[in-house]
């Protein structure tokens, strides 16, 4: 009589695991037939079939890499058992020993039971890469404006990612916010609308105007995720913003150095060139009127008379 194969033991390295990671399976099979391979089935998870090696006396082992598709909770991880007469199981439950036939019996008496479940951990999206944007180009601080000059408006960006879909990505502003929403969670969007610059690529922007006259401080504003498992970034992420009144530093920002300060860079030079020019023909006329320059100078003259 054919009997088809059957595993009489399993055991996993962990009992849970995140999407990515590996996980050691070892199992016992049986079969009245010899047994040709073992394998873990993760083929309609949106994986592969991962092939055990014999390691004799009916075990086999190997490693599992779980895939990203795999949704959170407890899986049982599919075992494919292959036999010599081309005969073939997939299995998710052992056969336990009967009292009657044995370890791997089909005796009235033999009892299964489920293999043990492997728990994929889900956690809330990964947030990093936190930017500011002034006019598309990414910038270090924010100026507020002088109370009069009106508001301005800047774009922050955070990228994120997680293993599942991701349902909304939030910042919380402080004075960023509009007012009296200091503390409430702001959306951000993916859409390539109102400042976010591409749809869809998992960087997600929001707009935030900067009124005028606003303390010149430093913010700390946090930012999280929350996927489709209403599982949220945790701890949130924390970025921190420096509101400054000073205008750009040419030092830190030579391209707008160019454009916003030309003027008064080319200023400063020609009043640094008159005086270098004046120094210049006073040393001249000081030579010529013979003795130490810094006699000349003035620079030593109570020690001169000292001594
Ligand atoms: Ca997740
Ligand atoms: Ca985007």
């Amino acid at each position: 009589m054919y009997r088809a194969p059957r595993i009489v033991d399993f055991t996993l390295s962990q009992e849970q695991a995140e999407r990515g990671e590996n996980v050691t399976v070892t199992i016992k099979a049986f079969d009245s037939l010899s047994i040709d391979s073992v394998g873990i089935d993760l083929i309609a998870e949106g994986g592969e079939l991962f092939p055990l090696t014999d390691d004799g006396g009916g075990y086999w082992s190997g490693v599992v890499n779980i895939p990203e598709t795999v949704s959170p909770g407890d899986i049982y991880l599919p075992v494919k058992v292959v036999d010599s007469g081309g005969g073939w199981s997939i299995l998710t439950h052992l056969n336990l020993p009967s009292t009657v036939a044995g370890v791997g019996g089909d005796a009235w008496d033999a009892p299964t039971a489920s293999i043990p479940a492997l728990l994929i951990e889900n956690s809330g999206p990964v947030i990093s890469d936190f930017q500011i944007l002034k006019d598309g180009v990414q910038v270090q601080e924010i100026i507020v404006p002088d109370v009069g000059d009106g508001a301005s408006t800047y774009v922050l960006t955070v990228n994120a990612t997680d293993h599942d879909a991701i349902t909304v990505v939030q910042g919380r502003l402080r004075m960023l916010a509009p007012v009296g929403q200091d503390t409430t969670w702001q959306t951000m969007r993916d859409d390539g609308q109102q400042g976010d610059e591409v749809a869809d690529d998992g960087v997600y922007s929001i707009q935030v105007t900067v009124r005028e006259g606003l303390p010149v401080d430093s913010l700390v504003l946090d930012f999280r995720g929350i996927d489709v498992y209403l599982q949220s970034t945790s701890p949130v992420f924390e970025a921190t913003v420096e509101l400054s009144d000073k205008e750009v530093d040419p030092l830190t920002n030579p391209t707008d150095a160019l454009s916003d300060w030309g003027s008064t860079v080319m200023i400063v030079m020609i009043i640094l060139g008159v005086v270098m020019l004046g120094g210049g023909v006073a040393i001249v006329v000081l030579m010529r009127r013979g003795g130490s320059l810094d006699e000349q100078l003035g620079l030593n003259n109570e020690f001169q008379k000292q001594s």
